[in-house]
């Protein structure tokens, strides 16, 4: 038989495997981009930072960085040096950001800078570190041109402060680590909610897919509220806080950090992707790792996880209810959406 090309390819084509075939004429999906999440409602504040950048073809990595200033600009409990000090009434700041290419940057327990995203952006362009923290961190950002701030506590922290100080139990460390057990109130290291039934967290994670397909993350925190001075949670860490794999996809979080270290949360929901797992699937079975080390004590707590895989495709997870993050897509309009909880 006299082969000409078009034979050779319908030959080709018959002697594939069926389901490569329906590979070759599969569409490949629609990717969902640019697009933009935060944790919480306060997520569109950050989200607001971030879209002109997205909308402009910009760096996800530009995105996030933006998301994070413009949160850190804000005076709120959670983030920048407007948050809630610790126990010893100073603001210490934790942030990290993460690129398309593992890249990454963290500072943590930082005193008196303004935007510690940029600090952790600037270690990780300029040095060849990864993580810095304290003291050293505050040296760093004075060397890098970066002016330090009064140290003073917002209106609003300050009065927060005054409160807590009422009915602190400020013990020595061995006295903090047997309230572990107790259920309610102050547990070890700060009240996980506050007496008006307001939860003590809101740190900012977000994640970017920008135009050209290329996914960053950062979070930005001041961390537990009337934490133990020099106590970091998970939000700098790379791989408990945010975690960023620009083949897979990416993961932030927010919540008891020292529930979200103890399982790597967000390379764990990164991992979960991998092999298969839909965002909203990775961060639930996070979440129900956490619980499964101790399902008692998980009632006392929370965290919150969302995550973006490569396509676009978004999802989140919490422990109990109340979790919510925001998406900005096309149009710019950042919309609010409610988390699935595993306590109802
Ligand atoms: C921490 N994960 O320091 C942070 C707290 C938090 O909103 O989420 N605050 O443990």
């Amino acid at each position: 038989m006299k082969s000409n090309r078009r034979s050779f390819l319908r030959m080709s084509a018959f002697s594939l495997p069926f389901t490569n075939i329906q590979q070759l004429f599969a569409k490949t999906p629609a990717v969902n981009k640019p697009i933009v999440i935060s944790t919480w409602d306060s997520g569109q504040i950050a989200n607001g930072g971030a879209w002109p950048v997205l909308e402009k073809g910009g760096r996800a990595l530009d995105a996030v960085e933006q998301a994070a200033i413009a949160m850190e600009n804000e005076v709120n409990c959670c983030v920048g040096l407007g948050g809630n000090p610790d126990r010893d009434g100073h603001v210490t700041l934790d942030a990290c950001l993460m690129d398309d290419k593992f890249n990454c940057g963290s500072v943590a327990f930082v005193e008196r800078v303004k935007h510690p995203i940029t600090l952790a952006r600037k270690l990780m362009e300029n040095t060849p570190h990864v993580f810095l923290a304290g003291e050293g961190a505050q040296q760093f950002a004075v060397a890098s041109g970066i002016k330090l701030e009064s140290g003073e506590l917002s209106p609003d922290a300050a009065k927060a402060y005054q409160e807590w100080l009422k009915k602190a139990e400020y013990k020595p460390v061995i006295n903090i680590e047997h309230q572990q057990s107790k259920p309610k109130g102050h547990g070890p290291f700060a009240p996980s909610h506050f007496d008006d039934g307001s939860v003590n967290h809101d740190t900012m994670g977000t994640l970017a897919l920008d135009a050209s397909g290329n996914l960053s993350g950062m979070c930005t925190t001041s961390g537990m509220g009337f934490k133990m001075r020099g106590r970091v949670g998970d939000s700098p860490i790379i791989g408990s806080g945010l975690y960023v794999d620009n083949e897979v996809g990416a993961a932030t979080g927010s919540g008891q950090g020292e529930e979200v270290i103890r399982i790597c949360g967000t390379h764990t929901i990164v991992e979960l992707m991998r092999n298969g797992a839909s965002p909203m699937e990775a961060c639930k079975k996070a979440i129900e790792r956490i619980i499964k080390i101790n399902p008692e004590k998980a009632k006392t707590f929370q965290v919150g996880f969302i995550a973006i895989n490569k396509q676009g495709e978004i999802g989140a997870y919490s422990i109990q209810k109340g979790f919510n993050y925001t998406v900005t897509e096309k149009g710019g309009k950042g919309k609010v959406i409610n988390s699935k909880s595993h306590f109802s």
